[in-house]
């Protein structure tokens, strides 16, 4: 790390207020050319330290710009990984409000509920898909507090990866009965088409994004509890979204999941 507590935390202070105010904020490196990925998951920490404070409660974890798609999309060539809160979820068929949120887009994921722990470094798809109790479609709406959606990698892992809301539905699934590789996802915005792709685009197999996921975790000296809930990242590019649009994300075998931005 390079930079100490005090400067962790204003930058806590920036990052919370431009999340709680949907306002958006220079990107951290402006100021801190030094900053490194581990400051920008101190920041994290400290945001997850904040939320707790308040009342909020932990839910699981996402990988983010798992996808080819999505590095092109953003200029970055590693994944980044980010903390989901209860208070983040929205219900299916429910209404996304725009007026908390900067410039959302969205994202089709699938994400893995686990009913055991995962931890250490180098597990195999196997171990992830023993561990698994089911998959379950996710769609993300991700917001980058930063102007204009651009940001470098260690300033998106400071604002959570641009975590804001998700929404969970559809149909769960056995991991073990279906190819993880092959699933197809439809993303609909106002019945059009926006995008679609198959779930091989997220790093081969979603299960790789839990292995570096673990990966990451075991270097903190931390694990995926049982019961974690994980968004394994976007199978296509993200898409964005005005209010007034009606978004639905069809996942094969696995249902819908549709809402509202208003
Ligand atoms: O979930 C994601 O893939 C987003 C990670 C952060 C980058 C972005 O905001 O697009
Ligand atoms: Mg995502």
């Amino acid at each position: 790390m390079s930079l100490d507590a005090k400067t962790i935390s204003a930058l806590t202070d920036r990052v919370l207020h431009a999340q709680d105010h949907a306002h958006t904020i220079s990107k951290l490196t402006d100021e801190h050319p030094s900053m490194t990925v581990d400051d920008g998951y101190a920041v994290q920490d400290e945001l997850r330290r904040r939320w707790i404070a308040r009342g909020d409660r932990p839910v699981g974890v996402k990988a983010g710009l798992t996808s080819k798609a999505k590095m092109q999309q953003m200029g970055v060539d590693v994944p980044g990984f980010g903390i989901l809160m209860s208070s983040m979820a929205r219900p299916e068929n429910g209404l996304i409000e725009m007026d908390q949120l900067v410039h959302p887009r969205i994202e089709a994921e699938i994400a893995f509920v686990l009913k055991s722990e995962l931890k250490g470094k180098g597990l195999t798809i196997e171990q992830v898909i023993e561990a698994t109790d089911y998959i379950i479609p996710a769609v993300e709406v991700i917001d980058s507090r930063f102007e204009k959606f651009k940001f470098d990698l260690v300033s998106v892992i400071a604002d959570n990866c641009s975590s804001s809301r998700y929404v969970t539905g559809g149909r769960p699934l056995d991991p073990r009965k279906v190819d993880l590789r092959t699933i197809g996802v439809v993303i609909e915005k106002n019945g059009e088409i926006q995008a679609l792709g198959a779930s091989a685009a997220v790093l081969n197999h979603p299960a790789n994004a839990i292995i570096m996921l673990a990966d990451h975790l075991a270097a903190r000296g931390e694990s995926l509890p049982a019961g974690s809930y994980i968004m394994t990242g976007g199978i296509t590019e993200a898409i964005p979204v005005s209010r007034g649009d009606n978004v639905v994300a069809r996942f094969q075998d696995m249902g819908s999941i549709s809402f509202k931005f208003v």
